[in-house]
């Protein structure tokens, strides 16, 4: 049986790219794979990483809780909770901490970015997220683990976490972790600079659709996104997987990206939207763009914002799931802890 785990930062802004690279996912893993346990995760303890205002921090919370339910996470199917509440991911991250190697930290591209030239000045929990990362992931013993592109890193670096563990004590206890990449838009873009990732920390709000835009913001961003001078492009830029070449990605990245984020949104494959859009102006691919945007994430948003009036069921929400997510876990640990040589 596959124990399918993935979290998401309550860092506020959620956006397209976190749907389409995450959340969508989720909803058809926990639809599609019935004999699998899903457990989705607010990872509030990788948010504190860097400084969170404690009043926006609880508010963001709630909001991606409501949103992974607006989406399409049944609490009762998949077990939802925050990270914080099942104090096991940080006994875990602890113990992880003595098998990972600072080399491999010091390898990860994700750090590098975040801290830029402020190495010195950033939290060592944000140079360690990766192993608490693994630590969400194998406190459960969970195999598969649905990510945007981003996260590849960090699961290749739980890959060897656990690989290390079962060798240094010589068991087999932890599965191998297996990223699940899938769908139309694995890497969202940034809609004013298609060489940057599309973030909730980007201080422009128009660099990102959020879930919780109004359809007048929608329609205006997608208005305002970068595009380039040539007409759209046909089917000739599709590589031999069908997926759009990476000379096309290179040359033209704000058209590919919205080229993406059309045929992920509307469902339409890739090549059946080039096939529709080939030789028009952007103006076209915008109004259908805004408009598939509209009918897919504004009801999501709208659903976010009723369900934010029911601040309790929300909290019932996490703490249940937090109840089951425990269970697993410390069954897990003991072991875990027994294999180490604790007493
Ligand atoms: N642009 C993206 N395209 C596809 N997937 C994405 N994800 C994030 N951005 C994109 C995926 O969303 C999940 C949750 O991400 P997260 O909240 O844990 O943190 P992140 O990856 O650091 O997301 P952001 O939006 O870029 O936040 P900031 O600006 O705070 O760093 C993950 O599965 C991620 O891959």
């Amino acid at each position: 049986m596959d124990k399918i785990f993935s979290g998401v930062q309550p860092t506020g802004n959620l956006h397209i790219g976190n749907y389409l690279g995450a959340i969508k996912n989720f909803v058809e893993l926990q639809n599609n794979t019935k004999q699998s346990t899903c457990y989705y995760c607010v990872v509030d303890l990788h948010a504190i990483t860097v400084w969170q205002d404690p009043t926006k921090l609880k508010k963001d919370t709630l909001e991606t809780v409501a949103c992974f339910i607006a989406a399409g996470i049944d609490p009762k199917k998949s077990i939802i909770f925050n990270q914080s509440k099942v104090s096991i991911h940080s006994e875990l991250a602890w113990i992880f901490n003595c098998v990972c190697r600072m080399g491999w930290l010091n390898r990860m591209t994700q750090f590098k970015e975040k801290a830029g030239k402020n190495r010195e000045n950033v939290s060592v929990g944000l140079f360690t997220y990766p192993v608490l990362m693994a630590s969400d992931i194998l406190a459960y013993k969970s195999n598969k683990v649905p990510v945007g592109e981003d996260q590849k890193q960090h699961l290749e670096l739980a890959r060897d976490i656990a690989k290390k563990f079962n060798n240094d004590f010589e068991v087999d206890f932890f599965p191998e972790v297996e990223p699940l990449i899938f769908g139309g838009a694995t890497r969202v873009m940034s809609l004013r600079n298609g060489l940057n990732k599309m973030s909730k920390s980007d201080i422009s709000d128009y660099s990102r659709i959020n879930i919780m835009d109004s359809k007048d913001l929608i329609v205006n961003k997608i208005k305002k996104a970068k595009t380039d001078s040539s007409v759209i492009m046909g089917e000739e830029v599709l590589d031999e997987t069908g997926k759009l070449s990476k000379e096309i990605i290179n040359q033209r990245p704000e058209a590919c990206n919205l080229l993406q984020i059309f045929s992920a949104i509307s469902e339409v494959s890739i090549k059946e939207t080039l096939k529709n859009f080939e030789g028009k102006e952007f103006r076209l691919l915008k109004e259908a763009l805004a408009d598939a945007l509209i009918k897919k994430i504004f009801p999501i948003g709208n659903e976010v914002r009723k369900m934010l009036n029911e601040e309790n069921y929300l909290t019932e929400v996490l703490e249940e799931g937090a109840q089951k997510a425990k269970e697993q876990a410390e069954e897990n640990l003991k072991e875990i802890k027994n294999i180490i040589g604790f007493i």
